[in-house]
């Protein structure tokens, strides 16, 4: 029996021989001390790469964002933030229980908050009010498709944030594959945003650890409130150096993922009763409504003939590809689907 291919997300990708090997000898020291110089390196190479001053190294993208929202917020506000945004709808509530934030969550057509819905949205001055306290962008946007939002279209929402005095904070847990699908800098994409968080655990494969950047000042207060959520880690540079090798080696790789994930869309757009837009795939997700079929069924169909993914909804699947996916697997799952399908 050949393993399964997973393809529930490109969290499940294992790491490198090269990053086994970094990590083996990293250089290491207590990082609470600010003492362990493969954590410094890695976060001055993540602020480098994201265009701002500083980063901080975090275990989760989830703890990135809670260390986000809890550095720019007080407890009572609102943020403004997409309804299927992550941080609204699956971080287990952290923005109400962990920064007492009232959520303000708007419709996200195609991963976009139009710039005139935030406006309409932002609190005035008045008592009766929680005051607005953060407006919160995803790019690529998982929920929407893995779409990737150009840069243009994220500057003209943080500009409304921008002109009203609004801190903006940017969920690009999977910034590569942004820039790497729009072709451009990924300065480009995070330039409008004050802060922004990325993650090295997904397609960049490093077997834990995410970023958060923004200016010096940010990051220094950020680093107090990881220190109270627990993420204050003492000899981290063992993972920091999987992260390091993460952001040398596999960012440009990516494209093969974006490929291999338009290769498996069109190959289950032709397959009755499967609905999928295979022109929306932009990045490395491939979301498939399975029409009136409960989407459990297709997953324990595939799971069957060795092929893993996950159910998003009642009668929603995802497909994530990522370096352990290869065109091979892929001729693979399409052969799976269409044995259930056909
Ligand atoms: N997303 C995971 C699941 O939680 C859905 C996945 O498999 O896609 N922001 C975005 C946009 C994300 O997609 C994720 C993870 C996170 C934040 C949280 O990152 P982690 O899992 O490191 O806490």
């Amino acid at each position: 029996m050949q393993r399964p291919i997973d393809l529930r997300s490109d969290t499940v990708t294992l790491p490198t021989e090269q990053m086994l090997r970094a990590m083996a000898t990293a250089e290491l020291g207590d990082d609470v001390y600010g003492e362990d110089p493969t954590v410094r390196r890695l976060e001055e190479v993540a602020a480098q790469r994201a265009g701002k001053e500083a980063a901080l190294f975090v275990p989760t993208g989830t703890m990135g964002n809670a260390v986000a929202v809890l550095t720019h917020t007080r407890r009572g506000q609102e943020i403004i933030v997409g309804v299927d945004a992550h941080i609204y709808d699956a971080e287990a509530g952290g923005l109400a229980v962990l920064a007492g934030l009232l959520a303000r969550p708007l419709e996200c057509p195609c991963g976009r908050l139009e710039p005139a819905v935030v406006e309409a949205a932002l609190r005035p001055d008045d008592v009766h009010f929680a005051r607005t306290g953060l407006l919160c962008l995803e790019n690529p946007h998982n929920a929407a498709g893995g779409v990737a939002v150009p840069a243009t279209e994220i500057r003209a929402t943080a500009e409304v944030a921008r002109r009203n005095g609004l801190p903006v904070h940017l969920d690009a847990a999977r910034l590569f594959n942004a820039a790497v699908a729009l072709g451009v800098d990924p300065v480009e994409l995070t330039a409008p945003a004050d802060s922004v968080m990325f993650c090295l655990s997904k397609g960049l494969c490093a077997p834990v650890g995410s970023l958060l950047a923004g200016t010096a000042e940010f990051i220094a207060e950020a680093r107090r409130n990881r220190k109270m959520l627990g993420g204050g880690m003492r000899q981290a540079g063992v993972l920091a150096a999987a992260g390091l090798v993460a952001l040398e080696t596999m960012v440009d790789r990516l494209a093969e993922d974006h490929a291999n994930a338009q290769a498996l869309a069109q190959g289950l757009a032709e397959l009755p009763g499967l609905e999928v837009d295979a022109e929306s795939v932009q990045t490395n997700m491939v979301y498939v409504g399975t029409g009136l079929a409960p989407a459990a069924g297709l997953v324990e169909a595939l799971k069957a003939r060795g092929v893993l993914i996950n159910a998003v909804g009642a009668g929603r699947v995802r497909f994530v590809t990522h370096k352990d996916v290869d065109r091979e697997a892929v001729a693979r799952v399409l052969t799976a689907a269409s044995e259930i399908q056909g």
